[in-house]
């Protein structure tokens, strides 16, 4: 969903959006996380997408209560590069970050045009949780302790890069409908629904080719227009 890169903002307004998410991070927020990881989302490839996708909705709907809609979606942070001054948060005591460039990159594998390399959901996540695993790590301090990573403001940024890295995956992946036994017409519709758009006027001749569009941006037109899905009518 093409999050603001928080590297790129100002450091006024990181300032203004590090204080932001630790005022928002209660306790109980922090416990959230943690019950939830006791229930074991962070194992389950499909659970850790969910889960910190309904986390963070939860803090950009209070930061929309608080008048900042201007930070809905959340900014991202890319590990690839250094963690910005403004968030490091602790940056003194025992739970203090203790990397700020833990040059974890995500490139090329997450890149968007090799998304369509993961078949499924529980796929991108199981690949996903190592690499954000080796992120925490490497920042370590709180953001090492599963307990407490929530309350280091960068938790949240870098959980929003994870997301855009899913909500991509969703964006330019697509499921063709079963149209087997239906009418022309309704299969049309049908494939409509999902982006997708019966090409050949020949319909009449079996199999009939649907065409990938609407969900494909610009630059993955090479390798995802034109591509065909044999539909049995
Ligand atoms: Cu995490």
């Amino acid at each position: 969903m093409s999050r603001l890169n928080l590297n790129n903002l100002s450091s006024r307004e990181r300032e203004e959006l590090a204080e932001l998410i630790q005022v928002y991070a209660t306790p109980r927020v922090v416990e959230e996380h943690w019950n939830a990881a006791l229930a074991g989302v962070h194992e389950n490839p499909v659970t850790f997408l969910s889960f910190h996708r309904g986390y963070l909705n939860n803090l950009e709907t209070y930061l929309r209560a608080e008048g900042h809609p201007e930070w809905v979606p959340l900014p991202a942070w890319n590990p690839a590069e250094p963690i910005p001054a403004e968030f490091n948060i602790p940056d003194t005591g025992p739970g203090r970050l203790r990397n700020l460039d833990p040059r974890v990159s995500f490139s090329p594998e997450f890149d968007s045009h090799n998304l369509v390399n993961f078949q499924s959901e529980a796929e991108l996540g199981e690949a996903l949780i190592p690499r954000h695993n080796e992120v925490h790590a490497r920042v370590g301090g709180i953001m090492s302790s599963v307990r407490n990573a929530p309350r280091a403001p960068i938790f949240w940024p870098f959980h929003s890069f994870i997301d855009d890295i899913w909500w991509e995956w969703e964006r330019i992946t697509v499921t063709v409908p079963s149209c087997v036994g239906m009418p022309y017409g309704k299969a049309k519709n049908l494939l409509g629904f999902s982006g997708l758009e019966i090409v050949t006027n020949n319909y009449k001749y079996l199999p009939v080719w649907a065409l990938i569009k609407n969900q494909v941006p610009a630059p993955l037109t090479k390798a995802h227009l034109g591509t065909k899905v044999t539909l049995q009518l």
